[in-house]
């Protein structure tokens, strides 16, 4: 199965999944088969994915500039990996593990890469849950109107790890269905692409154990968590005023860890955003 990563032009993001595709590779050799899926124009960011020896896809997504509202620019990356199901790189894989950049790869996930989910699988985010303040959301298709209820109560899956079935999503063209949804409902949002996932799919996504996308801060990261997703804070993210309840237990060793695959070079560029 295919790790696939997705970027934009965020410098930051490169490295993230540089790094990302390293710890990979000390897990699962070098010929595990990675494709990062680029959404922007840049040589230089489409350079250092060829540099770092990953197959690229350069993609230009539905959810763009023009249809995502302005204030979402900023991760406008964070919304591509709602559409691998129509990336032509993909068209022949069944099912992708898409990672978030910010992953450090611990321990090896032999299991994880068995399962075929009837959508997608993702594991749970440690919050709250809650009830949207709409009930509903609507859109049109193809000339036919489409209600989706919210699925009350909203635990939310998080999206930084998600097994994809992408034969299921391009089936009778679900996939279009799916992202006329999102572009009609962009301003219900709270947290970007995440929560087209979990309004949209709601009760039929089906959960991956915590390990698979474990943040540095819980308590049993280093002994469990086999996926490390830098949630929150990320490695160089050390000043003290940000995230101070997220670096906690084993941020620092996993933030050392990370560090340990950069060259000289680009550790000196990280410590420079610290
Ligand atoms: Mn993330």
């Amino acid at each position: 199965m295919k790790i696939v990563f997705c970027i934009d032009d965020n410098p930051r993001y490169l490295m993230l999944a540089r790094v990302a595709v390293r710890s990979l590779r000390r897990l699962y050799g070098d010929s595990v088969p990675v494709l990062c899926v680029y959404g922007g124009q840049d040589e230089s960011v489409m350079q250092g994915v060829r540099d770092e020896g990953i197959a690229l896809s350069c993609y230009a997504p539905v959810l763009n500039r023009d249809v995502v509202p302005a204030q979402f620019h900023r991760a406008i990356g964070a919304f591509l990996k709602l559409e691998l199901a129509l990336v032509p790189e993909l068209a022949e894989d069944d099912f992708v593990l898409y990672c978030d950049s910010d992953i450090y790869f611990h321990s090896r996930f032999d299991d994880l890469l068995e399962i075929r989910p009837p959508y997608m699988s993702m594991a749970r985010e440690d919050t709250a849950p809650f009830f949207h303040n709409v009930e509903q959301m609507e859109y049109q298709y193809r000339g036919k109107r489409y209600v989706v209820p919210m699925p009350f109560p909203i635990w939310t899956y998080s999206s930084g790890v998600v097994l994809f079935n992408l034969a299921r999503l391009r089936r009778l063209d679900y996939i279009r269905n799916f992202l006329a949804y999102c572009e009609q409902n962009l301003h219900h949002i709270g947290n970007l692409d995440q929560s087209l996932l979990n309004y949209f799919f709601g009760k039929r996504i089906t959960k991956l154990p915590p390990s698979c996308n474990c943040p540095p801060y819980r308590k049993e990261a280093r002994r469990e968590g086999r996926i490390i997703h830098f949630h929150g804070p990320k490695p160089w993210d050390i000043r003290p005023a940000l995230w101070k309840d997220l670096r906690i237990n084993h941020y620092a060793w996993f933030r050392e860890r990370w560090y340990d695959l950069l060259s000289p070079e680009e550790a000196a560029l990280v410590r420079s955003w610290e």
